[in-house]
């Protein structure tokens, strides 16, 4: 009869004794970190495991932390996913274009990487693409090359499918992209996009920033790049 007695107080305290220990949630959905698609050395030689593991672990883990930091005083951001938040960046401080670009920029590079030999072949629409824009694949590399040699400083070189419909190469500093709605930039669906940030490739390359994007090339997933063509047609 005591136990009993004592069976609902002690079960009510244990409760209270749950809800207090239980971290609080946040009212707002928080941007999340991706894993990396693949292992962290699977890229070796072109891309070594340790620029991998700090590149996204420490730089794009940074871009992440810092844009869940300024949701609070952007409450806005909380509504938004991170590619529509892109579309509208103008409306935002600095601060969130530079983490939310970060994290969206990084996301899509991690994506569009794979393991040497597992990235597939472009398929036949993106072939007609690209030979209608550019004459050939060996061009289209010319000009990407040009492009991301050629960005002064930090940014990105990307092959974007225009609004109407062709296809294009431009280049974004810092961690601007195409998705934005910002004067200066060209407006356009990243098809595949490289970071020429020196953390992306100074461990190994050093200032030979040309041996890096030629050794890229080798890692590109075709198979997303068709994903994201498709998915725009
Ligand atoms: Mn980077």
């Amino acid at each position: 009869m005591v136990l009993r007695s004592l069976r609902r107080p002690l079960l009510a305290f244990l409760t209270a004794l749950a809800l207090l220990l239980l971290p609080a949630t946040p009212a707002w959905a928080e941007f999340v970190l991706p894993p990396l698609p693949y292992a962290a050395e699977a890229l070796e030689p072109a891309i070594d495991a340790t620029t991998m593991t700090i590149h996204h672990d420490r730089h794009h883990g940074a871009y992440v932390a810092n844009l869940n930091g300024l949701i609070e005083a952007n409450p806005t951001l909380a509504k938004l996913s991170l590619e529509s938040l892109q579309g509208q960046i103008s409306r935002f401080p600095m601060a969130v274009r530079n983490n939310a670009g970060g994290h969206w920029n990084h996301s899509q590079f991690w994506a569009a990487m794979a393991p040497v030999g597992q990235g597939g072949e472009p398929s036949a629409e993106v072939l007609a693409a690209v030979n209608g824009t550019f004459g050939s694949m060996e061009s289209l590399q010319t000009q990407f090359n040009q492009a991301a040699a050629g960005r002064f400083g930090s940014g990105w070189a990307w092959l974007i499918r225009k609004p109407n419909g062709s296809l294009a190469i431009t280049s974004t500093a810092n961690q601007d992209n195409p998705l934005m709605d910002l004067p200066g930039i060209e407006a356009g669906s990243p098809l595949l996009g490289l970071d020429v940030w020196e953390h992306a490739y100074y461990l190994k390359y050093q200032n030979r920033r040309p041996d890096y994007i030629k050794a890229w090339w080798s890692l590109v997933n075709w198979n997303e790049v068709n994903r994201r063509y498709a998915a725009l047609s």
